[in-house]
Protein backbone atom coordinates (compact mmCIF):
# COMPACT_ATOMS: atom_id res chain seq x y z
CA UNK A 1 0.00 0.00 0.00
CA UNK A 2 1.47 3.22 -1.12
CA UNK A 3 0.87 6.01 1.53
CA UNK A 4 1.65 10.18 0.55
CA UNK A 5 0.40 12.65 2.68
CA UNK A 6 -0.61 16.32 1.36
CA UNK A 7 -1.04 18.83 3.85
CA UNK A 8 -3.52 20.70 2.05
CA UNK A 9 -5.86 20.65 -0.55
CA UNK A 10 -3.99 22.73 -3.39
CA UNK A 11 -1.10 20.29 -2.64
CA UNK A 12 -2.65 17.03 -4.09
CA UNK A 13 -1.48 16.61 -7.68
CA UNK A 14 -3.51 17.74 -10.13
CA UNK A 15 -2.88 14.70 -12.55
CA UNK A 16 -4.14 11.06 -11.70
CA UNK A 17 -6.23 10.14 -9.18
CA UNK A 18 -5.66 7.75 -5.71
CA UNK A 19 -7.92 4.54 -5.42
CA UNK A 20 -8.62 6.12 -1.93
CA UNK A 21 -8.23 9.37 -0.72
CA UNK A 22 -8.74 10.19 3.07
CA UNK A 23 -9.48 14.05 4.17
CA UNK A 24 -9.08 15.13 7.70
CA UNK A 25 -10.03 18.17 8.86
CA UNK A 26 -9.39 18.17 12.67
CA UNK A 27 -10.47 21.50 13.64
CA UNK A 28 -13.61 20.46 13.28
CA UNK A 29 -15.63 19.87 9.84
CA UNK A 30 -14.59 16.11 9.60
CA UNK A 31 -14.51 15.83 13.46
CA UNK A 32 -18.21 17.29 13.05
CA UNK A 33 -18.98 14.92 10.06
CA UNK A 34 -18.30 11.90 12.30
CA UNK A 35 -20.23 13.31 15.15
CA UNK A 36 -23.27 13.60 12.98
CA UNK A 37 -23.20 10.45 11.09
CA UNK A 38 -22.37 8.51 14.22
CA UNK A 39 -25.88 10.20 15.74
CA UNK A 40 -27.98 8.87 13.01
CA UNK A 41 -27.56 11.78 10.11
CA UNK A 42 -29.32 10.28 7.35
CA UNK A 43 -25.90 11.60 4.79
CA UNK A 44 -23.95 14.55 5.12
CA UNK A 45 -23.62 16.33 1.58
CA UNK A 46 -20.71 18.94 1.47
CA UNK A 47 -20.65 22.03 -0.57
CA UNK A 48 -17.89 24.54 -1.35
CA UNK A 49 -20.13 27.49 -2.01
CA UNK A 50 -23.42 28.74 0.04
CA UNK A 51 -25.36 29.32 -3.61
CA UNK A 52 -25.13 25.60 -4.04
CA UNK A 53 -26.20 24.98 -0.76
CA UNK A 54 -28.64 26.35 -0.84
CA UNK A 55 -29.75 25.66 -4.19
CA UNK A 56 -29.63 21.87 -3.48
CA UNK A 57 -31.38 22.10 -0.30
CA UNK A 58 -34.46 23.15 -1.40
CA UNK A 59 -34.84 20.27 -3.72
CA UNK A 60 -34.92 18.44 -0.61
CA UNK A 61 -37.66 17.54 1.59
CA UNK A 62 -37.85 20.57 4.64
CA UNK A 63 -38.75 18.16 7.27
CA UNK A 64 -35.59 15.94 6.47
CA UNK A 65 -33.09 18.99 6.04
CA UNK A 66 -30.69 21.06 8.28
CA UNK A 67 -28.26 23.80 6.72
CA UNK A 68 -25.04 24.09 8.16
CA UNK A 69 -22.20 26.60 7.51
CA UNK A 70 -19.37 28.35 9.00
CA UNK A 71 -17.12 31.02 8.32
CA UNK A 72 -13.91 31.88 10.17
CA UNK A 73 -14.99 29.63 13.02
CA UNK A 74 -18.27 30.99 13.50
CA UNK A 75 -21.63 29.80 12.34
CA UNK A 76 -23.36 31.21 9.23
CA UNK A 77 -26.59 33.94 10.16
CA UNK A 78 -29.53 32.19 9.10
CA UNK A 79 -28.32 28.11 8.93
CA UNK A 80 -29.67 25.91 11.44
CA UNK A 81 -26.25 24.68 12.54
CA UNK A 82 -22.69 25.60 12.49
CA UNK A 83 -19.65 23.57 13.18
CA UNK A 84 -18.83 22.47 16.26
CA UNK A 85 -19.19 18.68 16.94
CA UNK A 86 -21.75 19.54 19.93
CA UNK A 87 -24.30 20.85 17.78
CA UNK A 88 -24.80 17.37 16.36
CA UNK A 89 -26.50 15.41 18.32
CA UNK A 90 -28.63 12.15 17.88
CA UNK A 91 -31.94 14.90 18.89
CA UNK A 92 -30.80 17.27 16.17
CA UNK A 93 -29.56 15.42 13.46
CA UNK A 94 -31.19 11.35 13.34
CA UNK A 95 -32.44 10.83 10.08
CA UNK A 96 -31.78 14.54 8.75
CA UNK A 97 -29.49 15.22 5.75
CA UNK A 98 -26.94 17.78 6.59
CA UNK A 99 -26.00 20.20 3.76
CA UNK A 100 -23.11 21.64 5.10
CA UNK A 101 -20.54 24.68 4.12
CA UNK A 102 -17.21 25.25 5.94
CA UNK A 103 -14.36 27.32 5.25
CA UNK A 104 -11.51 24.83 4.62
CA UNK A 105 -13.27 21.07 5.27
CA UNK A 106 -15.33 20.98 2.86
CA UNK A 107 -12.68 22.17 0.58
CA UNK A 108 -10.71 18.92 1.16
CA UNK A 109 -13.73 16.59 0.51
CA UNK A 110 -14.14 18.57 -3.39
CA UNK A 111 -10.66 18.20 -4.10
CA UNK A 112 -10.20 14.80 -3.61
CA UNK A 113 -14.48 13.34 -4.94
CA UNK A 114 -12.91 11.90 -8.26
CA UNK A 115 -10.97 9.05 -6.61
CA UNK A 116 -12.89 5.67 -6.03
CA UNK A 117 -13.03 5.94 -2.37
CA UNK A 118 -13.18 8.72 -0.49
CA UNK A 119 -13.54 9.07 3.46
CA UNK A 120 -13.13 11.40 6.17
CA UNK A 121 -11.01 10.84 9.10
CA UNK A 122 -10.72 12.13 12.61
CA UNK A 123 -9.31 11.29 15.83
CA UNK A 124 -12.50 10.13 17.07
CA UNK A 125 -12.36 7.53 14.19
CA UNK A 126 -8.68 6.87 13.90
CA UNK A 127 -9.52 2.91 14.44
CA UNK A 128 -12.51 2.38 12.29
CA UNK A 129 -10.65 3.85 9.29
CA UNK A 130 -7.45 2.22 9.84
CA UNK A 131 -9.73 -0.98 9.83
CA UNK A 132 -11.43 0.24 6.90
CA UNK A 133 -8.20 0.59 5.04
CA UNK A 134 -6.86 -2.44 6.09
CA UNK A 135 -9.70 -4.44 4.57
CA UNK A 136 -10.15 -3.11 1.32
CA UNK A 137 -6.70 -2.79 0.51
CA UNK A 138 -6.21 -0.15 -1.82
CA UNK A 139 -2.89 0.55 -3.70
CA UNK A 140 -2.61 4.13 -3.56
CA UNK A 141 -3.55 6.32 -0.65
CA UNK A 142 -3.66 9.82 -0.57
CA UNK A 143 -4.31 11.16 2.97
CA UNK A 144 -5.12 14.97 2.38
CA UNK A 145 -5.14 17.27 5.10
CA UNK A 146 -7.56 20.82 5.28
CA UNK A 147 -4.90 23.01 6.57
CA UNK A 148 -6.13 26.92 6.94
CA UNK A 149 -7.04 28.59 3.90
CA UNK A 150 -4.18 27.18 2.03
CA UNK A 151 -1.61 26.88 4.68
CA UNK A 152 -0.44 24.22 6.95
CA UNK A 153 -2.19 22.70 10.06
CA UNK A 154 -0.75 21.13 12.63
CA UNK A 155 -3.58 18.95 14.00
CA UNK A 156 -4.23 17.38 10.46
CA UNK A 157 -1.28 16.30 9.98
CA UNK A 158 -0.80 14.59 13.14
CA UNK A 159 -4.07 12.67 12.19
CA UNK A 160 -2.86 12.12 8.94
CA UNK A 161 0.87 10.59 11.14
CA UNK A 162 -1.64 8.55 13.38
CA UNK A 163 -2.78 6.82 10.07
CA UNK A 164 0.21 6.40 8.17
CA UNK A 165 1.25 4.86 11.49
CA UNK A 166 -1.19 2.43 11.96
CA UNK A 167 -1.25 1.14 8.04
CA UNK A 168 2.28 0.53 7.92
CA UNK A 169 2.44 0.88 3.79
CA UNK A 170 5.07 2.34 1.87
CA UNK A 171 5.82 6.03 2.12
CA UNK A 172 5.75 7.75 -0.88
CA UNK A 173 6.52 11.56 0.02
CA UNK A 174 8.62 13.41 2.75
CA UNK A 175 4.97 14.63 4.25
CA UNK A 176 4.53 11.20 5.05
CA UNK A 177 8.02 10.48 7.03
CA UNK A 178 6.99 14.28 8.77
CA UNK A 179 3.34 13.25 9.60
CA UNK A 180 4.41 10.39 11.28
CA UNK A 181 7.49 12.10 13.30
CA UNK A 182 4.73 14.45 14.42
CA UNK A 183 2.18 12.39 15.33
CA UNK A 184 4.62 10.08 17.45
CA UNK A 185 6.03 12.90 19.31
CA UNK A 186 2.07 14.52 19.99
CA UNK A 187 0.35 11.05 20.77
CA UNK A 188 -0.02 10.98 23.54
CA UNK A 189 -0.76 15.23 24.04
CA UNK A 190 -2.95 15.34 21.51
CA UNK A 191 -5.51 18.17 23.21
CA UNK A 192 -2.05 20.38 24.07
CA UNK A 193 -0.78 19.98 20.30
CA UNK A 194 -4.28 21.16 18.84
CA UNK A 195 -4.25 24.11 21.79
CA UNK A 196 -0.42 25.21 20.30
CA UNK A 197 -2.02 25.11 16.75
CA UNK A 198 -2.93 28.32 15.31
CA UNK A 199 -6.32 26.92 14.14
CA UNK A 200 -6.61 26.13 18.11
CA UNK A 201 -5.71 29.46 18.79
CA UNK A 202 -8.50 30.93 17.15
CA UNK A 203 -10.66 28.52 18.01
CA UNK A 204 -10.02 28.88 21.82
CA UNK A 205 -10.76 32.96 21.03
CA UNK A 206 -14.32 31.83 19.83
CA UNK A 207 -14.76 29.83 23.01
CA UNK A 208 -14.50 26.97 21.72
CA UNK A 209 -12.05 25.24 24.45
CA UNK A 210 -14.47 21.94 24.66
CA UNK A 211 -14.59 21.24 21.05
CA UNK A 212 -10.51 20.93 20.99
CA UNK A 213 -10.74 18.62 23.86
CA UNK A 214 -13.35 16.52 22.01
CA UNK A 215 -11.30 16.24 18.36
CA UNK A 216 -8.61 14.66 20.53
CA UNK A 217 -10.37 12.23 21.83
CA UNK A 218 -9.54 9.01 20.26
CA UNK A 219 -11.69 6.65 18.86
CA UNK A 220 -15.02 7.58 20.14
CA UNK A 221 -16.93 6.05 17.76
CA UNK A 222 -16.86 3.01 15.24
CA UNK A 223 -18.13 5.26 12.92
CA UNK A 224 -16.45 5.56 8.77
CA UNK A 225 -17.85 8.27 6.27
CA UNK A 226 -17.82 7.24 2.89
CA UNK A 227 -18.88 9.32 -0.17
CA UNK A 228 -21.72 7.89 -1.97
CA UNK A 229 -22.05 10.18 -4.61
CA UNK A 230 -19.96 13.61 -5.55
CA UNK A 231 -20.09 15.07 -1.98
CA UNK A 232 -22.62 13.07 -0.39
CA UNK A 233 -21.44 11.15 2.88
CA UNK A 234 -23.01 8.19 4.69
CA UNK A 235 -21.43 5.64 6.86
CA UNK A 236 -20.21 2.39 5.40
CA UNK A 237 -22.68 -0.34 6.28
O1 LIG B 1 -12.23 25.23 7.99
C1 LIG B 1 -13.10 24.42 8.28
O2 LIG B 1 -13.58 23.65 7.49
C2 LIG B 1 -13.65 24.46 9.67
O3 LIG B 1 -13.59 23.21 10.23
C3 LIG B 1 -13.10 25.59 10.46
S1 LIG B 1 -13.77 25.77 12.05
O4 LIG B 1 -13.16 24.81 12.94
O5 LIG B 1 -15.20 25.62 12.04
O6 LIG B 1 -13.40 27.12 12.48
Amino acid sequence: MKLSVFHTPELVPSQGLADCAIAIDILRATTTIVTALANGAEAVQVFADLEILQQASAAHPPALTLRAAERGGAKVAGYDLGNSPFDYGAEVVAGKRIFMSTTNGTRALAQVQDCAVVLAAAMVNLGAIVQYIQAIQPETVWIVGSGWQGSYALEDTACAGAIVDALQGELINDEAYGAVALYQTWRDRLEQLFTRASHGQRLLGLDCAADLAYAAELDRFNVVPKQVAPGILKVVA
